[in-house]
């Protein structure tokens, strides 16, 4: 199945970049978690064309229609780049060549102006970032997507960690991905999950040391 090798795939193309480790990180709800997925360490030219590949099959997999790409400022910006690129690349693409936009984080009072750069807000958004903690960025964006007339209509991530919100003592029983999706009525897509990061533990005799912190830590948060 296409589907699941492409999780799987990205989870293991993650771990030769160094992208996702495994190890003992403190993380921004302050849990100290086993793992960590850095998708600032996608820093070349190949590495960050291949992560865009892993999108654009990730969205073309979702069978979800869409027009455009936005990608909120910083991290957005390579990542709805290089998706589009990807997708322009894509058989399944025809030949679709999808418009993206991104956000300035500051807007500028001379020259072309304005806070997005790049193609009209139009139609159907899909919203790229590569992990959802609090889903600040993603409000922002639903705004930014709204107040263009436009319509989001997906969020695209990376990494899908499936833990739940909210304090020890009052875990919510849902995840941030799950708030985000039922807050705003779009999907959220990964390209894989804890899931999948915890098939490639089990079937990869090399990593099985990280096996049982990595279930203890699901078991304690996950959804
Ligand atoms: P936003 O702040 O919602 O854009 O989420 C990005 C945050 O998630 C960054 O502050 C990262 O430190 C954090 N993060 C990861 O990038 N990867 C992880 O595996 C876990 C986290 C996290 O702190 O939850």
């Amino acid at each position: 199945m296409l589907h699941t090798s492409n999780r799987a795939d990205f989870v293991r193309f993650s771990l030769a970049q160094g992208v996702l480790r495994f190890g003992s990180f403190k993380v921004k709800s302050g849990r100290q978690s086993p793992y960590f997925f850095n998708a600032g360490l996608f820093n070349t030219g190949r590495s960050v064309g291949r992560l865009g590949e892993f999108y654009a099959q990730a969205l073309v997999d979702s069978g979800l229609s869409f027009d455009m790409l936005f990608g909120p400022a910083y991290k957005g910006i390579p990542l709805s780049t290089a998706t589009a690129v990807a997708l322009a690349g894509h058989a399944d693409m025809a030949d679709r060549d999808i418009p993206f936009a991104f956000n300035r984080k500051e807007a500028k009072d001379h020259g072309e102006g304005g806070v997005l750069v790049g193609a009209p807000l139009q139609g159907k958004v899909v919203i790229i970032d590569d992990v959802i903690t609090a889903g600040t960025s993603v409000r922002e964006s639903v705004q930014i997507i709204r107040q263009a007339g436009a319509e989001p209509a997906a969020v695209l991530i990376a990494l899908d960690r499936m833990e739940r919100a909210g304090p020890d003592d009052a875990l919510s029983a849902h995840s941030a991905v799950q708030d985000v999706a039922s807050t705003y009525g779009i999907p959220v897509v990964s390209i894989a999950s804890l899931h999948d990061i915890m098939t490639v533990l089990a079937d990869d005799a090399t990593l099985a040391e990280h096996r049982e912190a990595v279930a203890a830590y699901r078991s304690r948060y996950g959804v």
